[in-house]
């Protein structure tokens, strides 16, 4: 069924749990019969961002391309989320610039560092705190949180069902579904 094209840029640290969410609003819109398209680390930074790595450079040019190829998906008539931590306040408004406006939704996926460093799935945070990784954002890499996000969730507040909700009422309150 139609929609109108838009891009749920989901942001937030590690562990914050933008891809759970974002998977999480992906289901529901699909279930309503929109046709969506999740782009996240797994199948970017493993395919055509595997040239990159977490320098400050390399961030910036993860996410510069990210919103091109976001943009493609657009043109096609598709809602879009991203999911990349996407540290940088700079890169995020170029993004927005990039794709439009209106129909660029920055979702703050806002946990506490320290909630997401006890989540820690992966190990990687007592790894940085390790100093086995280096460049490790919340720990020696900066994360600039939205100054105005559309989307405000609070992820230790709430759960996973009660996020993802909050994101589809807002596509549906400004008519984007
Ligand atoms: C941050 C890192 C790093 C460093 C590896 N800093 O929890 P995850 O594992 O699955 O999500 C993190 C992911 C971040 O990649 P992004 O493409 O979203 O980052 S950015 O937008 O800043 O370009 C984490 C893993 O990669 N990871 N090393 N040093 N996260």
């Amino acid at each position: 069924i139609g929609s109108k094209p838009c891009i749920l840029w989901y942001t937030g640290l590690s562990g914050s749990g933008k891809s759970t969410v974002a998977n999480a609003v992906d289901r529901l819109l699909f279930d309503k019969g929109y046709t969506t398209y999740l782009l996240d680390g797994d199948n970017v930074r493993h395919g055509l961002n595997k040239d990159l790595g977490f320098s400050d450079v390399d961030r910036v040019e993860n996410i510069r391309r990210i919103s091109e190829v976001s943009n493609l998906f657009l043109d096609a008539g598709l809602i879009v989320s991203t999911a990349f931590i996407s540290p940088f306040r700079a890169d995020r408004l170029q993004a927005k610039a990039l794709i439009g406006d209106e129909r660029f939704i920055e979702v703050f996926v806002d946990a506490p560092l320290e909630t997401c460093e006890k989540r820690d799935p992966k190990g990687l945070y007592q790894k940085a705190r390790d100093g086995m990784i280096k460049n490790f954002t919340g720990i020696d890499s900066p994360y600039e949180s939205p100054l105005a996000p559309s989307i405000h969730l609070s992820t230790n507040c709430d759960d996973i069902e009660q996020c993802a909700s909050q994101v589809v009422d807002y596509l549906l309150n400004n008519q984007f579904i």
